[in-house]
């Protein structure tokens, strides 16, 4: 039975997310909610439809439970109409466009029909996208039937956006990381890793399927030095499957191939604290999506960004917005080779990824001191959060 109440507004937040595939839909919500109750004091409380999906990246959530508290945040399942009682937050934020239900609508109108000053701020978070066009739609609102507002918040790289999520003190803490080797060997021991020595050069791979993978373990395989691959069980694996005895989908994470110079292992899914302790520890990172993409770049480490494919190849506009700014200050050569690889990447190209990949090597020591700059100059003085916080206040 569902149950609604209109009387005062509450304090807290409510968040919406639907997972439509993969984890970066919930990634992202969760990183936010998480932010705004540690940072923010903010109660919030985060609905989402897919539990089980959310638990491969918070393996402590219980699936089949309709309510529970983690890290100081409600996390609600979320079933259409809505079968728990639902008072409604001061904020609502609907992650990526997802569909409101029927009840909090309803509300919503209710209470701007009571009062303007009622109604909950109903805001929709958009995907990030280094877009040009991002600048001008950010913090506009729509008007729905009976006047409602809707405030479309973009986040982005400039102080035109709504930024781009990054807590307090991640920087502090992965530079911390960073300057003492024993971090990096003491959580590679803790994911089961054998055979990593210091020097090693550790690639982590959290892509989707694609051949320029492929292509690249074949090339790493006749590497003179040690390359260690880390790859958490997901869809990365299929595009390593010619390299394994036996199916993709009986690998256990801890498990390790070795071929030749090169050894791929299996990793676990961790939570997303460990999943960033990751990246920090890894020379290079092949990430994908939205929130390993942004961060791989708080990572300061060089990475390849396999961005979701989307149709008429719209996704590759995005990937040359994103790698305009990012090789913006970049000498020619450094930025024309690492734009290379990753369109060459992106584009299912096996020869270029290879040999773009080959000339990596001539400019990855101002790649490696661009990677380490860029977090500050990206942030440009206010994360998500803040700006969201903000907005929120002055609308
Ligand atoms: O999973 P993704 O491919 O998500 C994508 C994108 O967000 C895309 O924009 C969206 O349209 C599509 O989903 C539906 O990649 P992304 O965004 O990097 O999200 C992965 C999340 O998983 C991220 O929050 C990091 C987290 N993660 C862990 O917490 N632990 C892990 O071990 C791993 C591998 C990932």
């Amino acid at each position: 039975m569902s149950t609604t109440q209109i009387a005062t507004p509450a304090s807290h937040w409510d968040i919406f997310c639907t997972v439509v595939d993969n984890y970066g839909d919930i990634g992202v919500t969760w990183r936010l909610a998480k932010q705004l109750a540690a940072e923010y004091h903010i109660k919030v409380n985060l609905w989402v439809d897919d539990l089980h999906s959310f638990s491969h990246i918070l393996p402590n959530l219980i699936a089949t439970k309709r309510q529970q508290t983690f890290n100081g945040v409600n996390i609600f399942q979320w079933n259409n109409p809505l079968d728990i009682e639902y008072q409604a937050g001061s904020v609502i934020i609907e992650a990526f466009a997802c569909e409101l239900p029927e009840q909090v609508k309803t509300i919503i109108e209710q209470r701007h029909k009571q009062s303007k000053s009622l109604a909950p701020h109903w805001l929709n978070l958009e995907y990030l996208s280094a877009e040009d066009w991002v600048d001008g739609c950010h913090g506009l609102p729509s008007t729905q039937v009976n006047g409602v507002k809707k405030w479309f918040y973009f986040p982005g790289f400039n102080r035109k956006t709504g930024g781009l999520i990054c807590e307090q003190h991640l920087f502090k803490e992965r530079e911390q990381w960073q300057s003492d080797f024993n971090n990096k060997m003491t959580l590679f021991k803790q994911l089961g890793l054998t055979g990593i020595n210091h020097h090693d050069t550790v690639i982590s791979v959290f892509s989707y399927e694609t051949e320029a993978l492929t292509a690249l373990i074949r090339l790493w395989q006749t590497s003179t030095t040690a390359i260690h691959v880390l790859i958490p069980k997901g869809r990365s694996l299929t595009s390593i499957a010619p390299f394994i005895p036996g199916e993709t989908n009986n690998l256990i994470p801890g498990q390790h191939v070795k071929l030749g110079n090169l050894t791929l292992h299996i990793l676990p899914m961790t939570d997303q604290t460990g999943f960033d302790r990751l990246l920090w520890s890894c020379d290079f990172n092949i990430v994908r999506g939205e929130d390993s993409f942004l961060r791989a770049q708080w990572a300061a480490k060089p990475f390849i960004w396999h961005i979701y494919p989307q149709e008429d190849d719209y996704h590759l506009v995005k990937l040359e917005a994103f790698m305009k700014i990012y090789c913006d200050n970049l000498a020619a050569e450094i930025s024309t080779t690492w734009c290379k690889l990753n369109l060459a990447f992106n584009q299912d190209d096996q020869h270029a990824v290879v040999n773009h990949w080959q000339q990596l090597n001539s400019v990855i020591l101002p790649l490696q001191q661009h990677a380490l700059n860029w977090p500050n100059n990206a942030l440009d003085d206010a994360d998500l959060a803040s700006r969201l916080v903000q907005f929120v206040k002055n609308s």
